[in-house]
């Protein structure tokens, strides 16, 4: 079976994806879009828009297996890797049990569509960051950090084992860092999570790349991500 990733240098999403299929050992070929000045993901690569004709977006995942596998989104690729990769050949990415996965789903999408869209605010106002919009974004990232941490206080990650939840939250949380809305000594338990799950070579490997090309353009890197 061949399977393909399609992600971008800087996209929050195809990192998700990347350290998912890294984490369960799935071999892989990672193909980068086109990635042009502006944020732009133009020219859509033909993968993109036959796998994702109306969102064009990535990440798209492609398997030549049972017909053929094509997908788009992240958190359906998760699904996909775990059904396809389950345990215990392959590390479990969701929890044990029916009301714990429930949970860890609900967070996972509560990263992508709660926290993150704060984020996506943000972009958009980094040469206003002490205005209205922008104080409020960073204030909602704040809140979540918090909730966040009220969650450590009897675990080691945010839905027991580690997992799709935090893979999702770290990726979200290295980009609110880089636009303005990094967590603070307020949550320290929540600091101690990121640095173990920063620690793991899957999400090295493709957080360093990243950053890497970040700084190969001049552009900010996290402080916790300089090394
Ligand atoms: N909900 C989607 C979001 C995907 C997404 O926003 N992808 C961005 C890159 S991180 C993209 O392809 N943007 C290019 C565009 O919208 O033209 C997911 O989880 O995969």
């Amino acid at each position: 079976m061949t399977t393909h990733i399609y992600s971008g240098p800087l996209s929050m999403f195809g990192a998700k994806v990347e350290i998912a299929a890294r984490e369960k050992g799935v071999p892989f070929e990672l193909v980068m879009v086109p990635f042009i000045e502006g944020d732009f993901y133009e020219p859509k690569h033909p993968e993109v828009l036959r796998v994702n004709p109306v969102k064009q977006q990535v990440p798209v995942l492609v398997d030549d297996i049972d017909g053929g596998v094509s997908l788009f989104d992240s958190t359906q690729i998760f699904e996909y890797l775990e059904d396809r990769y389950p345990p215990p050949a392959s590390l479990a990415l969701w929890p044990e049990g029916i009301a714990a996965r429930a949970r860890a789903r609900q967070l996972e999408q509560k990263s992508d569509e709660v926290f993150f869209p704060n984020v996506i605010k943000l972009f958009g106002l980094q040469d206003a960051m002490q205005s209205a919009p922008a104080v409020a974004a960073c204030a909602a990232c704040a809140r979540f950090y918090e909730e966040m941490e009220g969650l450590l206080a009897t675990r080691e990650h945010l839905a027991g084992p580690y997992g799709f939840a935090d893979i999702a939250f770290y990726m979200a949380h290295v980009f609110a860092d880089r636009k303005g809305a990094g967590m603070t000594d307020a949550t320290p338990r929540l600091v101690a999570w990121r640095d173990r799950v920063g620690a793991r070579p899957a999400v090295r490997a493709v957080v360093d790349p990243m950053m890497r090309f970040l700084a190969s353009q001049g552009r900010g890197v996290p402080a916790f991500l300089q090394r």
